[in-house]
């Protein structure tokens, strides 16, 4: 077993972001063995869920004119487009069967305001509006955090990045992830991870 102060975050490992899925990241499916595996060394499992509106701004068809993986700006700033995924109650929405979800002792759901997207677990893509994560955390004692799940360049960067400015020590397991790739967007989040001293592991 981990130190008591550890927690694994387990990152948006949904239907939608595996293979057959409406935003489906190459070889998602393939952390989930290993994901499982790895909740039974922690005692302290969060789950991310990624739970948008049926007319959620980050989807392209709420913008005339615009496909997937282009860019608009929002009033908090650059938003990708992305196509429908994660509605609300949908088994896109769901959690990847064979992921231990039971396992997770807090869930928390994420990007269900329509007007903005959330990736990090931590806050809303306007850097500032918390999901309330912090302080289930700081409220359990938890001081180093392990992340797993999809996708590395997106949701799992987004919230590492949160995670180390908020002061938690910070490992992403990279064997565990799994990324969209989209016009270089692998490289520049492991870069920015890195300076930011996240600490990148597997
Ligand atoms: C994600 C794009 C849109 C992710 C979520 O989980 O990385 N990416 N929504
Ligand atoms: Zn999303």
């Amino acid at each position: 077993m981990r130190a008591g102060n550890e927690a694994l975050v387990v990152i948006d490992i949904q239907n939608d972001f595996c293979p057959g899925g409406a935003l489906a990241v190459s070889g998602g499916d393939e952390v989930v063995p290993g994901v499982n595996t790895l909740m039974d060394e922690f005692a302290t499992v969060v789950l991310t869920q990624d739970w948008h509106p049926p007319d959620h701004a980050s989807f392209a068809s709420r913008h005339p004119g615009y496909a997937p993986l282009e860019s608009v700006t929002m009033p908090y700033g650059q938003q990708v487009l992305w196509p429908d995924h994660c509605v609300q109650g949908t088994a896109g929405a769901a959690f990847h069967p064979a992921l231990q979800a039971d396992r997770g002792q807090c869930v928390v759901r994420k990007g269900f305001r329509t007007g903005i997207d959330s990736y990090s677990a931590f806050f809303e893509n306007d850097q500032t509006t918390p999901t309330g994560l912090e302080g289930y955390l700081r409220t359990r004692g938890i001081a180093r955090l392990v992340m797993v799940g999809l996708a590395t360049d997106f949701c799992v960067a987004w919230s590492a990045l949160d995670a180390v400015r908020l002061g938690f020590a910070t490992e992403v397991r990279l064997d565990l992830c799994r990324a969209i790739d989209a016009d270089g967007s692998l490289a520049r989040a492991l870069n920015r991870m890195r300076a930011a001293g996240v600490a990148l592991a597997g």
